[in-house]
């Protein structure tokens, strides 16, 4: 035996603490709930996350080690014949050990591998009984836990946070009448619009299947082979370029349902609907060099913002909206509603706000929640119903089919965090790892011997419809595309003109980037001859730096001069900064900048801001070191006074060469609000730093503090970035 410090010590508070094994106690949790679970069911209520989640937690505090069987065990030390004998196969203990954890992973999903998943609360704004059924909708302040997942597409379990990509928006509510998903992603369209090229647009995106290269990235030819080949994928291209392929963190991006859904009355009435989820914390986007930083110096950037916003009681929100019309709508707005390639103009058709979502909750355990959860479009509740949208359809099969995969069995519904929050009842039996022990012998329909139970929910007046009356669908077995599926490039073009000349310059940067990747001289020549379907000038800049190609006569059959507001990131500051990151940078050699530096710390984060004292080492008042410090880890950045000789020096063994100039230098690169507090000022003529907007020199704190707020929101300060001669017509 190993032996353990204070071993008796655990002993002895573990009996004080009634331990379970040691006081015969029985876990009845899970008993006592079920009780409840049925009562608030018929009362139309839910139980809250974390009284439901208590009844499956493991606390090992003051426990004995056990087998998975609940035997106590000495595990430190595997049985062996003899001391410096072999290891026995009788050794139960040290077999299931290995086991357990050579079967630890499961299959990652295939698309949205990584991701940040945590509970919250939606609260309904009102009464939509007049529009739908659905119960978490039915009264003003009415609550309904939840959880979400938000994440990268591409990448790999193991990639990283900043990868440009399109990003998940995963959202569950666990009503009082069952789970409902809507499982979107941060822009309001897709790539395709038939789910059967789902396949060939994610084997188009991944690593090439001979050596795995790139990792979580679109720039390689396979990528830009499908795209210039299936340009239903145009308009999604130009959103991921144009800012929604890098945000800046997950509370900063918005969720939409991409679909056209349904939504029925209890009377029967349907209306059209598309979902939306508004940041409240606003949209806010990285810079491409940032983002490429960031992914090599916080591959984790994302998930940790989100759980550090949340422990820190910083609740991000997102209103949820629909933008709502009528069944004979479909093809009213210049497309067709079924498309997921097009979206509707908030100009057109406004977002309705409904109702709210705060996550103020992480996961305890990322396996057993985040990983474990299996979201599904068909996870509908009654007053909700589908569309005919042909990637709406595939996705009601694809998902069902991915979950099986990745549990190996049907009982995936009964892990915690995908159980319903109400009882379950009906005849599914058996299966892989079954966690429930039905007690109805009669597991049929009708049967007499359960005395007809479980009934079918429509008996009760209102429940159990999902299917809208007078949903009709008819026509001849068909493989063809709608014609009304056709224009794949007015809603580019319409995003192009949306955009700010500086935004359109980030496109343009972007395709630069992703195009200069791509080998295949067929394949460059086929995007400039997509790209010039959406502008001409576009495709003339974006073929500056491929040479090789021919450009096309300007192709203006899509040309258009359509504009929507909803679109720029850029464009629109911030509503709020809290929970942004605020660095000052200080020396712990000068009293001067470090009491500044104490009392700045406190301001600003009266403003709401994480704020980090940076300076050589973790003296106290200190949060981080030069070492470590990075621009990446700050929004913006205020150089104190008394710290000029560390930025004039440069040079000390407790950094790298320059670092202290180099996090100024970067953060300016990056678009950030930088500035100095009284002598600092003289710390900017050391660096590339060209005053102007979002450059703040002042004596006053007072001055400072409110320069910064206002900086923060305008988040990034694109005057300083180059324009193309084209945009002043010299092209
Ligand atoms: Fe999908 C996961 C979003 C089209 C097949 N998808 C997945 C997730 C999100 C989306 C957010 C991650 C959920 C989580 O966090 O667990 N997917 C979308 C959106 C789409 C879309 C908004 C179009 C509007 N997806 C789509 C199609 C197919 C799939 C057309 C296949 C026909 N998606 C899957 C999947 C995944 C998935 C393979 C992987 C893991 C999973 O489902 O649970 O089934």
């Amino acid at each position: 035996m190993r032996s353990f410090v204070c071993f008796s010590a655990v002993v002895a508070t573990a009996m004080a603490a009634g331990c379970p094994y040691l006081s015969g106690e029985v876990d009845t949790r899970g008993e006592e709930l079920g009780k409840r679970q049925a009562a608030d069911s018929l009362a139309g209520t839910t139980i809250a996350t974390e009284e439901f989640l208590a009844q499956f937690e493991l606390n090992d505090t003051n426990a004995y080690m056990t087998t998975d069987f609940g035997t106590p065990i000495d595990e430190a030390v595997s049985l062996k014949a003899g001391l410096r004998g072999p290891t026995l196969l009788e050794d139960f203990i040290y077999r299931q050990k290995l086991q357990r954890f050579d079967h630890e992973r499961i299959p990652e999903r295939p698309v949205h591998a990584r991701g940040a998943g945590a509970y919250g609360v939606f609260t309904s704004y009102g009464n939509y009984s007049n529009i739908t059924a659905a119960s978490f909708l039915s009264e003003a302040g009415k609550q309904t836990p939840m959880f979400a997942r938000l994440s990268t597409v591409i990448g790999e379990r193991g990639s990283t946070d900043s990868a440009r990509d399109v990003h998940g928006f995963a959202t569950r509510f666990y009503t009082d009448e069952g789970n409902f998903d809507i499982v979107g992603v941060n822009v309001p369209i897709f790539f395709i619009n038939d789910a059967i090229l789902f396949p060939d647009l994610i084997h188009s995106l991944k690593p090439s299947p001979d050596n795995q290269v790139p990792q979580a990235a679109t720039a390689h030819d396979s990528a830009y082979d499908f795209f210039s080949q299936e340009p239903s994928t145009l308009n999604m291209v130009m959103m991921v370029m144009a800012g929604y392929g890098i945000p800046r963190s997950l509370r900063h991006i918005d969720g939409h349902g991409v679909h056209t859904y349904r939504l029925v009355t209890e009377e029967g009435a349907t209306k059209l609907i598309k979902w939306h989820w508004t940041s409240l914390q606003g949209k806010a986007s990285y810079l491409w060099e940032e983002a490429q930083a960031v992914g090599g110096k916080n591959s984790d950037f994302h998930r940790q913002d989100l759980w550090n916003a949340i422990e820190a009681g910083i609740y991000p929100e997102w209103e949820l909206g629909i933008q709502i019309f009528d069944e004979d709508q479909q093809l009213a707005f210049g497309f067709d509603v079924l498309d997921a390639t097009k979206f509707i103009p908030n100009e057109i058709v406004p977002i309705t706000p409904i109702g709210k979502m705060t996550l103020n909750a992480n996961p305890k355990n990322y396996f057993a929640e985040t990983e474990q959860i299996g979201f599904q479009p068909g996870h509908i509740v009654r007053g909700i119903d589908f569309s005919d949208d042909p990637i709406l359809q595939g996705r009601l099969y694809s998902y069902l089919d991915a979950q099986l995969n990745r549990y190996g069995g049907p009982n995936f519904e009964q892990a915690p965090v995908n159980r319903p929050r109400v009882p379950i009842h009906n005849n599914n039996r058996d299966g892989r790892a079954q966690a429930y022990i039905p007690t109805n012998i009669a597991a049929y329909s009708p049967n007499t011997i359960n005395f007809g139970s479980p009934m079918e929910a429509n008996q009760t007046t209102g429940n159990g419809f999902f299917t809208a009356p007078n949903r009709y669908v008819s026509g001849p077995l068909t493989r063809e595309l709608s014609p009304t599926f056709a224009d794949h490039w007015s809603q580019p073009r319409l995003v192009w003109n949306s955009l700010s000349s500086a935004e359109q310059q980030i496109v343009v940067n972007g395709l630069r980037f992703e195009t200069s990747h791509v080998v295949s001289l067929t394949v460059r020549q086929n995007v400039i001859n997509q790209l010039n379907m959406i502008d001409h000038g576009l495709a003339v800049r974006v073929a500056q730096v491929l040479v090789d190609v021919t450009i096309p006569p300007p192709d203006t059959t899509y040309y258009n001069d359509n504009k929507t507001s909803y679109l720029s990131i850029f464009s629109n500051p911030l509503p709020t900064i809290q929970g942004l990151n605020f660095g000052i940078l200080a020396s712990i050699y000068s009293n001067e900048s470090m009491s500044q530096a104490a009392s700045l710390s406190q301001q600003f984060a009266a403003l709401g801001l994480f704020v980090s004292v940076v300076a050589e080492n973790l003296a106290p008042g200190v949060n981080l070191t030069y070492s470590a410090a990075d621009a990446i880890d700050f929004d913006g950045i205020l150089v104190t006074p008394g710290s000029e000789s560390i930025f004039i020096n440069g040079t000390s063994p407790l950094y790298p060469l320059g670092r202290p100039l180099q996090v100024l230098q970067n953060a300016y690169d990056y678009g950030k609000p930088v500035g100095a507090l009284g002598s600092a000022s003289t710390v900017f003529g050391l660096v590339r730093i060209i005053e102007g907007p979002g450059v703040y020199f002042s004596n006053s704190t007072a001055t400072l503090l409110s320069d910064f707020e206002a900086g923060l929101k305008t988040f990034k300060f694109l005057s300083r970035f180059p324009l193309d001669p084209v945009v002043q017509g010299e092209v």
